[in-house]
């Protein structure tokens, strides 16, 4: 970090912590590592693993193939369903394709799934909110079409009908704006009083603490550089967030490459954040980027606090463990096969 002055022409930077890497993106991507060692390439990976450009073109240089459908994977291989989770027709459809399957959905995904199986099977009317046509949104919506209807924000509220509005909860799509989600939730209790929210919050943790942090940056910043890809939801929130703390201008960017200079006149304070699929060293790009702009003293704006790690998908945590014991027995002269 640079010398702190107060001179009228100071420049810094705010850095959002938390920012970055969340633990289901971490698990995620660390799961098409492991099965690529374990296994050898190709493997398959139905969607892309996390929505960003430079993960998915890292991933593919070490032997991963991004597809968008199961059945283009030749029968036989491994396939490996991404963080966002895909619905129950997608398994079958692996299976009947004659796949191996990997399942990285985050487990805070597949909470909300089950949500959905539990509500239906009580036979609620479920109100998801969520963006149309996001990966997310169509697998957890494939966990009971016959029970779920979109809201994609308060706009559509308008036009949700229910059979029962004794009976009817809303559940949501992992990385949406807080705020937002609020208010639709605020128009929906308007609509149907009776209304039952979700057991425990469906926006996850990771997803609310980097809004927590954008939004004080937001507030103190003239620009905010939020680093993530264009169909990452997350990411896209943290750049409305900033706006609406009072941040002039914010931008999205997969590479340091892709700021403008312009975008710093008469700029004295830089927020800069990343969305939760991307990895630290395109922040760090990003910082030094500034500081050959004059923009060296960095300062953290800390929101939250965040410890939690999930394990690897069990199907890799299983024939690692196997792996494991045979090496062992090789090394101990032990019976087992690999
Ligand atoms: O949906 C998820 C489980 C979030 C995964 C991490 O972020 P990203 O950018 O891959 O996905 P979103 O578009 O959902 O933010
Ligand atoms: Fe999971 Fe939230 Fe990350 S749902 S993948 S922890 S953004």
């Amino acid at each position: 970090m640079g010398l702190m002055t107060d001179s009228p022409g100071r420049r810094r930077v705010l850095l959002a912590s938390p920012r970055g890497y969340c633990a289901g993106v971490d698990r995620a991507v660390i799961a098409v590592e492991k099965a690529l060692e374990q296994y050898g390439a190709p493997i398959y990976v139905r969607h892309e693993i996390v929505h960003n450009k430079y993960v998915v073109q890292t991933l593919e240089k070490k032997g991963a193939i991004f597809v968008e459908q199961t059945d283009e994977v030749p029968p036989g291989n491994i396939v490996m369903f991404s963080a966002h989770g895909v619905a129950p027709t997608v398994h079958d459809e692996a299976a009947a394709g004659r796949l191996a399957t990997i399942d990285a959905t985050c487990p805070l995904v597949t909470k909300v799934h089950k949500e959905a199986v539990r509500f239906a099977d009580e036979d609620y009317d479920i109100l998801l909110i969520g963006h149309e046509g996001h990966e997310e949104v169509i697998g957890t919506s494939g966990e009971a079409p016959d029970h779920i209807q979109l809201v994609d924000g308060p706009e559509d509220v308008a036009k949700v009908e229910v059979r029962d509005p004794s009976k009817v909860v809303w559940l949501s799509q992992t990385t949406l704006s807080v705020d937002e989600t609020m208010e639709t939730v605020g128009a929906l209790k308007e609509k149907f009083p009776q209304l039952i929210s979700p057991p425990s919050d469906d926006i996850c943790y990771a997803t609310q603490n980097r809004q927590l942090a954008v939004k004080e940056m937001g507030a103190q910043a003239e620009l905010v550089i939020v680093v993530g890809s264009r169909n990452s939801s997350n990411s896209k929130r943290l750049v409305e967030v900033a706006k609406l703390a009072g941040s002039a201008a914010a931008y999205l960017v997969d590479f340091a490459d892709e700021i403008e200079e312009g975008w710093l006149d008469g700029v004295s304070t830089v927020g800069v954040t990343s969305g939760a699929s991307v990895p630290d060293v395109l922040v760090e790009q990003v910082l030094e980027w500034l500081s050959q702009r004059g923009f060296e003293d960095v300062e953290i704006v800390k929101a939250a606090e965040e410890s939690i790690t999930f394990s690897l998908p069990k199907e890799l945590r299983r024939d690692l463990r196997e792996e494991a014991a045979a090496l062992v027995a090789e090394r101990t002269g032990g019976g087992a096969q690999a």
